[in-house]
């Protein structure tokens, strides 16, 4: 911990990439946990995928709704807090890069938070919108949808298979090509391009810590992993 400390105190330019770890001691289940994980019940291939929603828009969206409604009664843990302070007390230091879509950093007040996966919060058009598309007036329903063309709302997320939006994978691999200490905070590695983001910081020679209770796929390319939850940890690490 103090070598890390060390690190963080030295370093010209910090990025942090965040997972789903990142928000479970606010109560988020993570994606892949085995007993809690918000896929135990459902494949990931059955729910977060465009051609899932299309065979069962009501299923996926309604999936969403309960993550939507849950995410609204829980708050920013203390990890989510000393990345914002250490962002308002090191103006420009720090890049946030995030895989999750639940909005946590942003109400913690870490306002330039790089989305890679979208927001939970928002919806966009499934397919092109006609002119009849007006968002401002859907007709209720689960998916809500144009009453004119029928066209379904859908969850402003990125399912596998989909771009992530480009401005934000720009940001984030500028992030991680320039940073000379990534921490990699909650998150199992297993998911492209984020992850690849860590091994572009390696390969540009910056130092990789990895915060998470369990071992990751993203350990081969750390100089130290911290066994440790992200909530204890960050608070420590960054005051
Ligand atoms: C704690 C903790 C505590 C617990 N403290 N830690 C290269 C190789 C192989 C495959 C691919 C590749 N490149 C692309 C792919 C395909 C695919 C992919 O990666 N598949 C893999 C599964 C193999 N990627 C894509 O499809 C991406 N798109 C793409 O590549 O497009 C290319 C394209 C080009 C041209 C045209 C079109 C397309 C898109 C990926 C989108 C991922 N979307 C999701 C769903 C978002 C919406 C939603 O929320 O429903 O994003 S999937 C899900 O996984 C979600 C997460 O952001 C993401 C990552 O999960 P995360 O955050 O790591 O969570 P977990 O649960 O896995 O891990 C939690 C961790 O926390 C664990 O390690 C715990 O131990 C830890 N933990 N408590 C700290 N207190």
């Amino acid at each position: 911990m103090p070598t890390v400390r060390d690190w963080i105190g030295s370093a010209h330019h910090i990025a942090v990439l965040t997972g789903a770890g990142m928000s479970a001691e606010s109560g988020v289940p993570t994606f892949r946990d085995a007993q809690t994980g918000l896929w135990a019940q459902f494949k990931p291939e059955d729910l977060a995928t465009e051609d899932a929603f299309r065979a069962h828009p009501r299923r996926v969206w309604d999936w969403y709704q309960f993550r939507r409604d849950m995410i609204a009664r829980v708050a920013p843990n203390a990890g989510h807090l000393a990345l914002a302070a250490f962002q308002q007390r090191h103006p420009g230091r720090l890049t946030l890069i995030t895989q999750n879509v639940d909005g946590l950093h942003q109400r913690a007040g870490s306002t330039d938070a790089i989305a890679l996966h979208g927001n939970l919060a928002d919806d966009r058009w499934l397919d092109m919108p006609r002119d009849c598309c007006d968002p401002e007036f859907v007709e209720a329903g689960h998916p809500p949808h144009c009453p004119t063309c029928g066209n379904l709302r859908r969850p402003a997320v990125v399912w596998f298979g989909e771009m992530l939006p480009l401005p934000a994978l720009d940001a984030a691999q500028k992030a991680a090509n320039r940073c000379d200490l990534m921490l990699v905070v909650g998150t199992s590695g297993l998911v492209y391009p984020a992850a690849g983001l860590a091994h572009t910081a390696h390969r540009r020679g910056a130092r990789v810590v990895v915060i998470n209770p369990e071992a990751t796929e993203l350990d081969v390319v750390a100089d130290l992993c911290l066994h440790e939850p992200a909530a204890q940890c960050l608070p420590t690490l960054l005051e």
